[in-house]
């Protein structure tokens, strides 16, 4: 079987996503479907699933997007992507918080946003962030992909012009084949949440990250995040700290949940920064990856609650 509590390569990943798509659709109360929503620079599928309960409760149901991946060098992220994938599709514990989410809630799911770079960072070179474009005038390899947005997209805002930089923000807004993909795919929608997950740090931010305003709905997005680390905390009793990008962490323009908020229209646009709190950093042991995917679990069932209890 799958052991959640080990990194996998890519195409680990998508073969796990086609096994569960498969078992799913043989249950009787969850269905799930495959879409490849584009190729990444080198050629690989941008693969993402879509989990929802065939039981008719008589309302349409609304959708969340949750990707992982957008930084090669932050392995949990996928992991933790591909546990939430299990887990909604299994519901293996009989969490009734997960009944009651795909009773409300379509979940649209992508573990690895930047393949390119996250093979790269598994053959060659550990702490790789970007994607793996070439760079025209450049031998430096790479754009930060959560630089590359195009809602107040300035490289000089926390981004950088330069090429070998680890936040060069590309050549300009959605310069980035895995950015557009993204961008295409949320625009229009309607997606009542977008979470993005990275690490490390176990933060929980919320736009904006281009400036120290807020968005005037803050109060909702703050309310339904605070029932998220409320409940990471009940679960494990780690802390993250909750806040607006720029406000708890830095400003840096670019970013795929400013422009789920800012351009896409998702209400609830949310980065979370999971373990650790530095001291393996990127490098978090495998033997992490399951407590952190767990207190994530409980993080996002909590805050999918509070946010649907606000509409
Ligand atoms: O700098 C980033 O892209 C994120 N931190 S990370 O360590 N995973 O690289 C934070 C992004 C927060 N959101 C925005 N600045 N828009
Ligand atoms: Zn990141």
């Amino acid at each position: 079987g799958h052991d959640h509590g080990r990194y996998y390569r890519h195409q680990a990943i998508l073969d796990f996503m086609t096994l569960v798509a498969n078992d799913a659709n043989k249950s009787p109360n969850v269905a799930a479907t495959l879409e490849t929503i584009g190729t990444s620079g080198q050629g690989r599928s941008l693969k993402l699933i879509k989990i929802f309960s065939t039981v008719n409760t008589g309302t349409p149901k609304r959708k969340i997007f949750i990707d992982g991946g957008i930084h090669a060098r932050e392995w949990i992220s996928p992991a933790s992507v591909k546990y939430l994938i299990e887990q909604f599709a299994y519901n293996p514990g009989n969490i009734a918080d997960i009944y009651t989410l795909l009773a409300r809630y379509e979940i649209y799911l992508i573990p690895v946003m930047n393949p390119d770079g996250y093979e790269f960072s598994h053959t060659n070179t550990r702490m790789w962030r970007k994607n793996r474009r070439t760079n025209t005038g450049s031998t430096c390899i790479g754009v930060d992909l959560n630089r590359n947005f195009p809602y107040q997209w300035n490289p000089a805002n926390g981004g950088s012009t330069n090429p070998c930089q680890d936040t060069y923000s590309g050549t300009g807004p959605a310069s980035e084949v895995e950015t557009q993909v993204l961008v295409n795919y949320l625009t229009g929608a309607g997606f009542d949440a977008y979470i993005t997950i990275h690490s490390y740090g176990q933060y929980w931010l919320y736009p904006w990250g281009f400036t120290t305003a807020l968005p005037a709905d803050v109060a909702d997005l703050h309310a339904a995040g605070q029932a998220g680390v409320d409940a990471i905390q009940d679960y494990g009793r780690l802390r993250y700290t909750l806040g607006s990008s720029t406000n708890v962490l830095y400003a840096a323009a670019g970013g795929s949940d400013d422009f789920a908020k800012g351009m896409a229209g998702v209400k609830y646009s949310y980065t979370l920064e999971l373990r650790d709190n530095g001291r393996y950093g990127f490098l978090l042991p495998e033997s992490e990856i399951i407590p952190a995917c767990e207190e994530l679990r409980a993080g996002f069932l909590a805050f999918a609650n509070a946010m649907y209890n606000q509409q």
